[in-house]
């Protein structure tokens, strides 16, 4: 490995040990870029590397609500914006239980380079908060949100930093965020945030366009393997947005979803989950429990298993973690690799430790990253943007193209990169570099901050 790049991830091993996640990112990221340094010395001497693994601004504030029983609880907020060389940051929110320092530096660093492959000019940013949102009532989730952007509004703004969903924020968390941004700012700038409704700016296809650009990802991949969609059986974990984009977007094209996961367990549907009712059930079970998908398997008669994950399973072609980071350790990797399924498309934001992607990339089996198989949903916020600085909007032919033209040229810059730098068909390593030399070179031009 280039000296320089070791240096800097032995700087950020010892410097933020205790940030497990975020050491994780770093590492991944800047050994596929090694390369990359070799050969481009003028980064080491503008110390380019020691600038991009701190961000620029990082803070987090605190979030006082009251629940219905009008009793005060405190939480955390944080917005990381970490990059912002290639255009305002942008990145979603995420409330969940488990949200630290650590978790927000890790999908902000990811975000960065993701954003960079989208093509669009946008830089990285992530925020959230440990409020977890299962089993509030829609008036305390409104007050959270209300709280949490009267803290935040001051940092954020349409050619600042434009916040998004992520995991806990849908549309409807948007919704009350806007609202409150709108009341405390006096003046209308709904491009200050993505993911909104259709009525007041929103994106048609947005909230899809994660699901159904990892689709069109995969798409690209089979094609360049003689292989195509049709009758093809997916694995897929997690049973949120994400997965829901994938899920309709595969029926649609001639495959099926037949596995899903939740936290409870995994349900196992052979006859896929195809039809507009099982669509619409997952839709609502969500939405009235984020935790159990164990409902489903009750509802259509099919095998559930409780507590356990399908990986390992031999009866799919494609596994697509989309659930939460570090789904996958070495021991799910080892039961992958011994079912003979032959692609693994990564979809939720660092799906795979960094072991088991090694193991995982050493073998036959192929290996695309979730900087690109996600980017997508990003992406069209991005047209989001760019509808609501224009103040119109497109239609829902106009903004799927470009999706599908968005997943393309990020399949193909990816695989180009990695051939330019004489790593073969290595779509994890070209995303990594694809993004970053776009990055690095934009803080290269700017000078020294
Ligand atoms: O991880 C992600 O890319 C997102 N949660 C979407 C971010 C966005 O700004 O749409």
């Amino acid at each position: 490995m280039n000296a320089y790049v070791e240096k800097v991830i032995e700087e950020v091993k010892e410097k933020y040990r205790d940030q497990k996640e975020f050491v994780q990112t770093v590492e991944e990221v800047l050994s596929s870029v090694s390369c990359v340094l070799d050969r481009h010395p003028e980064y080491e001497e503008a110390g380019i590397l020691e600038r991009m693994v701190e961000p620029e601004r990082m803070f987090s504030f605190r979030v006082v609500w009251t629940d219905d029983a009008g009793r005060p609880h405190t939480n955390v907020g944080y917005r990381c914006q970490f990059n912002g060389a290639i255009g305002p940051y942008k990145g979603g929110l995420r409330f969940q239980k488990n949200v630290n320092e650590s978790i927000m530096k890790f999908l902000a660093f990811e975000q960065t380079y993701k954003n960079a492959l989208t093509g669009l000019p946008i830089g990285g940013g992530k925020g959230g908060s440990d409020f977890d949102p299962a089993g509030k009532s829609e008036g305390e989730i409104m007050r959270f949100c209300q709280s949490y952007m009267t803290a935040l509004y001051r940092y954020i703004g349409p050619d600042q930093d434009v916040p998004a969903g992520d995991i806990g924020v849908s549309g409807k968390e948007i919704g009350y965020l806007f609202g409150q941004y709108r009341r405390l700012r006096g003046d209308y700038q709904n491009g200050v945030l993505t993911g909104k409704g259709l009525s007041y700016g929103g994106s048609l296809i947005r909230p899809e366009a994660t699901g159904y650009g990892a689709i069109y990802y995969l798409n690209e991949v089979l094609k360049d393997h003689n292989d195509t969609l049709q009758g093809k059986k997916i694995g897929v974990s997690g049973y949120g947005n994400v997965a829901w984009g994938i899920i309709k977007k595969a029926a649609e094209l001639g495959a099926k979803v037949t596995y899903m996961s939740g936290p409870d367990g995994y349900i196992h549907d052979e006859e896929g989950i195809v039809t507009a009712e099982k669509i619409d059930f997952i839709t609502k079970m969500r939405r009235d429990d984020p935790l159990h998908c164990k409902p489903y398997a009750e509802r259509f008669g099919c095998a559930f298993v409780a507590n356990e994950k399908f990986w390992g399973v031999k009866d799919v072609d494609i596994y697509m973690p989309a659930a939460i980071q570090n789904d996958v350790t070495l021991k799910e990797a080892e039961k992958i690799l011994a079912s003979g399924v032959k692609y693994y498309i990564e979809v939720a934001n660092m799906p795979t430790t960094n072991e088991a992607l090694q193991l995982l990339r050493n073998s036959d089996i192929i290996v695309a990253p979730s900087k690109a198989v996600n980017a997508g949903g990003v992406g069209v916020s991005a047209l989001e943007m760019s509808q609501n600085s224009q103040r119109l909007s497109w239609s829902e032919e106009e903004v799927d193209e470009l999706l599908k033209l968005m997943m393309k040229n990020i399949y193909k810059d990816s695989k180009k990169a990695a051939q330019e730098y004489g790593l073969g068909y290595d779509l994890v390593a070209g995303a990594n570099i694809a993004g970053f030399k776009k990055v690095a070179q934009a803080m290269y031009e700017q000078g020294i901050f």
